[in-house]
């Protein structure tokens, strides 16, 4: 047929989707047709992820774009780094935890000074994060579930696996785990000896466009279709996959904020940078479609003001809700308060508002008071991060940027995309919201024969048919001072 129709599943940590894509010459459609929240759910003492949940929502999605049209593909993406075990028996063993559990405290460190910092760096090429997988599975070593564990696959590659029945790791997101070296493309077996870990849990490898398999019958029989539905292998790293949904076209140098609960800041490249200059910047290079290059940094995000907002409503406190806020602080002074907006406090759930205020009492800052202080604080700061990794990037790649891209549920914060030109200097083009599930969308239609050779055909195909909001820097307030005004960076 001419027109493709596929589902995308479109994971995040704040929310998942199922979104069907259709895609003929010239065309490209994306409807949303089911969501559902998600989140971390705490249970003694440990924070996991509701996995059973997620493919039950993931079965309705699914079933409810059988059920109005034919299927020709399913791709699944989510966030990054976190997995679930199987035993031999191919039974998922005990929950997958969430990264922002607790129990990695401490561990990165440990880590670090066994294998070396340049080691690590000079394989994975990815930045500390405290909560990467090898560090998870570190901090799982001696416990029964990793003992008697077969297999380990990604939270993608596990709901794929229910799907069909096939296990695989999906380059883009195995990149992510720290256990994968970034210039052979294979599994950083060495590293993960040296570091005690059963290596042989690593499932073989896929690129994103290899189909996993067909479906398995009693799913098919689920969703009402044939088993012959392929389940294809996308950029299972959500941030992969709405990499290849930017809608760049003619830019020398792909950059961008991918917005979400996490905001993901950097530059496509053709090469990792393995610098001492990079792994000091404490940037990482994680895997894209193509065989390209994520050369980017973490930002705390909008997980910080999602939480901020939480804890107003628990406090019951009026005009919080994220409308009201961002309509409130649109015109306030920049740049009051500013903070370290990477700092690691900011990373497990909890009283963000209180957390903030400390921050800028140990920076000297204006304490901010109210919510709309509050809020403020966050969209300067995380502005102000923004300007600071992307003009590092930059510098360590050798590449002149022109325009920034910032796609994902974030793109529709206009006072951020505003403050985010402001602070860059350079104009920001924003959206699609949905760009991961285009670019899942995408590279499963490749697979099933559409004619998108590369990925400038793809985002091309994106900017003709989502048109990004542009903003243009404003002059005014002093970037440059509120820097400044900041810690220094901490050295890891
Ligand atoms: P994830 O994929 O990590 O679940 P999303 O890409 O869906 O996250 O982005 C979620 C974030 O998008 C929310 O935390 C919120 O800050 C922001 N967001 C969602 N809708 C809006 C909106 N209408 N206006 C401004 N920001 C929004
Ligand atoms: C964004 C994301 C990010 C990872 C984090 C765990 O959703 O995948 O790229 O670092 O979640």
């Amino acid at each position: 047929r001419p027109h493709l129709r596929v589902a995308a599943v479109d994971l995040g940590a704040t929310s998942g989707r199922v979104m069907v894509g259709r895609v003929g010459p010239g065309s490209l459609h994306l409807d949303e047709l089911h969501r559902f929240p998600n989140g971390g759910v705490r249970a003694h003492g440990s924070l996991f992820w509701d996995v059973l949940g997620i493919h039950r929502e993931v079965v309705a999605g699914l079933r409810e774009i059988a059920g109005t049209g034919p299927l020709d593909g399913i791709g699944i993406d989510s966030w990054a780094i976190d997995y679930g075990l199987l035993d031999r028996d191919g039974h998922l063993l005990g929950n997958p935890y969430s990264h922002r559990d607790r129990r990695t405290d401490g561990v990165a460190a440990r880590v670090l000074e066994e294998v070396g910092a340049a080691r690590m760096f000079a394989t994975t090429g990815l930045q500390q994060l405290p909560f990467t997988t090898v560090y998870q599975l570190v901090a799982a070593r001696g416990t029964a579930a990793l003992e008697s564990a077969e297999t380990l696959l990604l939270l993608p590659d596990l709901l794929g696996y229910w799907l069909t029945g096939q296990v695989g790791a999906e380059r883009t997101n195995a990149s992510t785990t720290g256990l994968y070296d970034v210039t052979s493309r294979e599994w950083a077996v060495d590293l993960a000896k040296q570091v005690g870990l059963p290596w042989g849990v690593l499932p073989p490898l896929r690129d994103p466009g290899d189909v996993i398999g067909p479906l398995l019958p009693d799913v098919a029989e689920q969703l009402g279709v044939a088993t012959s539905v392929p389940v294809v292998a996308v950029g299972s790293h959500d941030t992969a996959s709405a990499v290849v949904g930017i809608p760049s076209v003619d830019d020398d140098t792909v950059a961008y904020i991918s917005s979400g609960t996490w905001s993901l800041v950097g530059l496509e490249l053709e090469k990792p940078v393995l610098s001492e200059e990079a792994r000091a910047a404490d940037f990482t290079n994680e895997g894209g479609v193509d065989s390209t290059v994520r050369f980017l940094k973490n930002v705390m995000g909008l997980w910080v003001l999602s939480e901020a907002l939480r804890t107003w409503a628990d406090r019951r406190i009026a005009g919080t809700d994220l409308a009201s806020l961002l309509a409130a602080v649109a015109d306030a002074p920049a740049l009051r308060t500013v903070v370290d907006i990477d700092d690691p406090r900011l990373l497990p759930p909890g009283d963000m508002p209180g957390r903030i205020q400390q921050l800028a009492h140990e920076a000297g800052e204006p304490i901010p008071r109210t919510p709309q202080d509050v809020t403020r604080t966050i969209l300067d700061s995380l502005a102000l991060a923004y300007r600071r990794h992307l003009r590092t990037a930059a510098e360590l790649a050798g590449r002149d940027l022109t325009v920034v891209h910032v796609v994902g549920g974030g793109s529709q914060n206009t006072l951020l995309c505003q403050l985010t030109a402001d602070a860059t200097g350079l104009p920001v083009l924003a959206g699609p919201t949905e760009a991961a599930a285009l670019g899942n969308v995408l590279v499963q239609a490749r697979a099933l024969g559409a004619d998108l050779p590369d990925l400038a055909a793809m985002r091309a195909l994106v900017r003709s048919t989502h048109e990004p909001r542009r903003y243009d820097p404003r002059p005014g307030a002093d970037w440059d001072a509120a820097e400044s005004r900041l810690p220094t960076r901490r050295a890891h």
